[in-house]
């Protein structure tokens, strides 16, 4: 249920006033493009933050973090991302922030059950889909971009490393557009899990396969299949109709000329599983060694293919946001 909330402009910043929930305070702030864009009642589009400071190494992180945020307002939206800064949880980034985290040191990684402690701490974070999520909830921006999304790890069933991406995605009515999840996970599983909690996974364009992030399939099949950016709205609207408050993910396959070799990506995914399994990684650390450690072993290769697809995701997720818009005017 939306909660009914009052802005108020504080310095550059909107601030929000809740009449209902905990408190009157806001637990957000609005970058002043997107308290704008909220004003006027543009579409707007969510970002993560982790893909920043722990998925992509200094400087290409920032620079397709600049890139991203472009292509969105090219296409007729506003691009929020999203942090804590200071333990503010903050959604729209200035530029001067975005560089500020792409280079910070100890920004901590932001899932559901670390948003409190960084907020008390007052630290830095960076959050991740399912932290994203929640973010996108409390201001009520239905579409979120990013690259990959979490999932259940290789041998889950018995370690119980599952993404909390996947319950947040359950319990919540925000519409994803990712690249798949990496065949660093058990793809199969992940997919088993999201019907479990509710999810709706649409491949998006002419095939029905379920990406693996670096390449165009998985093996696997989508249950459902969206053409475009606006039969993806209707989805998305139909869901909000029904009041389902359960996600969306529409997966988008690779550009075809940034695909990788599937030999190549496997052989490069099993040698860093094995040296994150002699390292003793474990919990939070697995996703960002596996993703640094599959970078050095594909000589970039990987880091080029992380690039093309989430710069594609913006587009097809911008496409998504002005879409809905659309339906809802
Ligand atoms: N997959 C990627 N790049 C990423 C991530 C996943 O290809 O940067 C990040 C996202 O922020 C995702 C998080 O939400 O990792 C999942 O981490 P975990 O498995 O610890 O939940
Ligand atoms: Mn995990």
């Amino acid at each position: 249920m939306p909660y009914l909330a009052k802005y108020v402009l504080r310095g550059s910043r909107l601030v929000a006033f809740y009449k209902r929930g905990y408190g009157t305070a806001s637990p957000f702030v609005f970058s002043e493009e997107v308290r704008r864009a909220k004003s006027e009642g543009k579409p707007i589009v969510a970002l993560e933050s982790t893909i920043i400071t722990h998925g992509m190494p200094y400087p290409q992180n920032l620079e397709t973090a600049k890139q991203v945020e472009n292509i969105i307002r090219e296409r007729g939206a506003v691009p929020a991302t999203v942090a804590i800064l200071k333990g503010q949880l903050s959604i729209g980034l200035s530029e001067d922030e975005l560089t500020y985290l792409a280079q910070a040191k100890g920004v901590v990684k932001a899932s559901r059950r670390d948003l409190a402690p960084i907020t008390a701490g007052k630290l830095d974070g960076a959050t991740t889909v399912a932290g994203t999520i929640i973010a996108a909830q409390l201001a009520d921006i239905p579409v979120f971009v990013t690259g990959g999304i979490g999932g259940v790890h290789r041998h889950g069933e018995n370690t119980l490393d599952i993404s909390a991406d996947l319950n947040e995605l359950g319990r919540s009515n925000t519409l994803v557009v990712c690249s798949g999840v990496k065949s660093i996970l058990d793809i199969g599983r992940t997919l088993e899990y999201l019907e479990t909690q509710g999810v709706c996974v649409c491949a998006f364009g002419e095939s029905s396969d379920f990406p693996a992030f670096y390449t165009a399939r998985s093996g696997f099949t989508a249950p459902h299949r969206v053409g475009d950016a606006q039969q993806a709205a209707r989805v998305l609207h139909a869901a909000r109709q029904l009041e389902l408050a359960s996600g969306i993910v529409v997966a988008v396959p690779v550009p075809q000329e940034y695909a990788m070799d599937e030999k190549i990506i496997e052989e490069a995914i099993n040698s860093a599983l094995k040296e994150a399994d002699r390292n003793g990684t474990f919990g939070k650390e697995v996703t960002p060694f596996i993703l640094a450690a599959v970078a050095r072993a594909t000589s970039g290769a990987s880091l080029n293919a992380n690039i093309a697809l989430i710069k594609n995701n913006a587009k097809v997720g911008a496409d998504i946001a002005v879409e809905f818009k659309k339906l809802k005017n």
